[in-house]
């Protein structure tokens, strides 16, 4: 008897789920249609609510996967949730795929994305998942349909709001060229198979945001507006900024970039240095704090004086390696001050630098993170230790350093334990940039590990003890492992 129960209740769950998957279809192709996404909405408001420990975890296991997966983890709590429904008693499914079409509506039209498309497919869901569970599928057969339907209409939805990405990036392209057109000059160690490029290309350069996808933003509706305690208020357009920008070469980091990763970057920016905006602005006297304000509902401030003496050399950045901004990195305009962890560098898709007091609170800050901003400290990682011709014992190592915005002095490699080994030093493009070193080194057959270090221009050197990035900073070494 309970056996029975069991199966029939499985069953039960099963059809649910499979309208479920239908439901989320529709409503994923409502909001398609127009642009937006239901299941974006959902994201955004998971990666704005989950707990500190939840989010680390996420950010290190999923790698720069990490909006793909979010993404998978938002759909099948939706069809999750639609299961659960169809445990209810019959007379409250009604109102509870009601309270899951407003829910999903109200995370649509949330300040941060404020998406009416998402808000019409959260409602769209709803009704249908209001029918499937009156009339839910029985049998294989309609199972198979309902699964199978909604996971058509999801992909149809996912290439629809892809092809909008795709018209707006080639949008932004096309405001181009941003930057002086200066050839990166050579760091002398030429091209090494594996070894990091001196400048990142912006395909390559790894993306962070609490987004699931790069908010649209036209240029030419856009401007910059400077505003809050100024004497006076400023609105830019790009045009406007593209005329004072300069070009600067600059390593970006982020936070989470652990010994080794490959969340960090390095590119030709170009951009207008924050003390000439701020000189135009006029402060007044109360303003202490300097808000990047983004689209996204994102925001960044960073204490006003070293950004307006120039102590601290920040950029209201719009171009990339001589493009316009990509849209996944901030297209139209972004803050960047170099040496700053990203998350607290600037915010991308910026629509307004706010001057404020110190009643102003920020994004990471209600997360747990630190008010001021974190520096990156000297880090060093080995992108190739490989062996010459076979059976030699000679092994090419070589990487990237960077201490910005100073810039590094040394790098240090280290086998198994013994002593640091100065290696040869790339050229360096500029103190804020990345360097490059290489080394060849004879090693006893055997398995080794091979360590790097890199120390500072201010005398800081790379530590060896291992930190989690939250809250203050990742630390530890670059360690591979190699058999000789
Ligand atoms: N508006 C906005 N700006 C943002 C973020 C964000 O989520 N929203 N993330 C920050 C973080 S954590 C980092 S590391 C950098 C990453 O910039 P990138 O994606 O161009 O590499 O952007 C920063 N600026
Ligand atoms: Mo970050």
């Amino acid at each position: 008897m309970n056996g029975q129960r069991s199966v029939s209740e499985k069953k039960r769950l099963l059809g649910a789920a499979a309208v479920g998957l239908g439901a989320l279809g529709v409503g994923e192709l409502v909001a398609a249609v127009r642009g937006g996404s239901l299941l974006d909405g959902i994201g955004r408001l998971a990666a704005d609510y989950a707990p500190v420990p939840v989010v680390e975890t996420m950010v290190a296991r999923a790698g720069r996967y990490d909006k793909e997966m979010t993404r998978l983890g938002v759909a099948l709590g939706g069809v999750a949730a639609a299961a659960g429904m169809a445990l209810l008693p019959p007379r409250l499914r009604t109102p509870a795929a009601a309270a899951f079409g407003a829910g999903t509506a109200a995370v649509a039209l949330r300040s941060t994305d404020r998406s009416v498309p998402g808000a019409l497919g959260g409602l769209a869901a709803a009704a249908m998942l209001r029918i499937g569970l009156r009339h839910r599928p029985t049998g294989m057969g309609g199972e198979l349909l309902w699964a199978a339907a909604g996971t058509g209409l999801l992909a149809t939805a996912e290439t629809l709001v892809r092809r909008a990405d795709d018209r707006h990036r080639d949008r932004a392209r096309r405001v181009g060229p941003m930057g002086a057109h200066v050839p990166v000059p050579e760091d002398g160690l030429g091209s090494e198979p594996g070894l990091s490029p001196l400048i990142t290309k912006a395909g390559r350069f790894y993306v962070a945001d609490v987004n699931s996808r790069p908010p649209r933003i036209d240029p030419d509706q856009w401007r910059l507006s400077i505003g809050g305690q100024v004497a006076h208020r400023l609105r830019l357009s790009l045009a406007d900024l593209a005329e004072q920008a300069v070009e600067f070469d600059a390593v970006m980091v982020c936070v989470h970039n652990t010994p080794g990763a490959g969340r960090c970057g390095n590119a030709r920016w170009f951009g207008v240095p924050l003390t000439a905006l701020l000189d135009h602005a006029v402060p007044e006297s109360g303003a202490t704090r300097l808000v990047t304000r983004a689209v996204d509902g994102y925001t960044i401030s960073l204490p006003l004086e070293p950004l307006r003496t120039g102590e601290w050399p920040g950029y209201l950045v719009i171009g990339m390696n001589g493009e316009p901004l990509p849209p996944e990195h901030g297209f139209p305009a972004r803050v960047f001050v170099p040496g700053i962890y990203g998350q607290y560098a600037g915010a991308k898709w910026l629509t307004e630098l706010e001057l404020t007091d110190d009643s102003h609170v920020d994004y990471w800050w209600k997360r747990g993170w630190p008010a001021e901003p974190l520096w990156v400290r000297p880090e060093s990682r080995i992108d190739v230790a490989t062996c010459g011709a076979s059976g030699s014992g000679k092994f090419t190592v070589a990487g990237v350093a960077w201490a910005p915005p100073q810039g590094v002095s040394a790098v240090d490699i280290r086998i198994d334990d013994t002593e640091w080994l100065p290696v040869e030093l790339g050229a360096e493009t500029a103190p804020a940039a990345w360097r490059r070193w290489r080394t060849i080194i004879d090693l006893p057959p055997g398995t080794h590990t091979i360590q790097a270090r890199a120390t500072s221009r201010s005398g800081e050197v790379q530590g060896a003890a291992e930190r989690p990035p939250f809250p203050i900073g990742p630390g530890g070494l670059h360690t591979v492992t190699v058999t000789a």
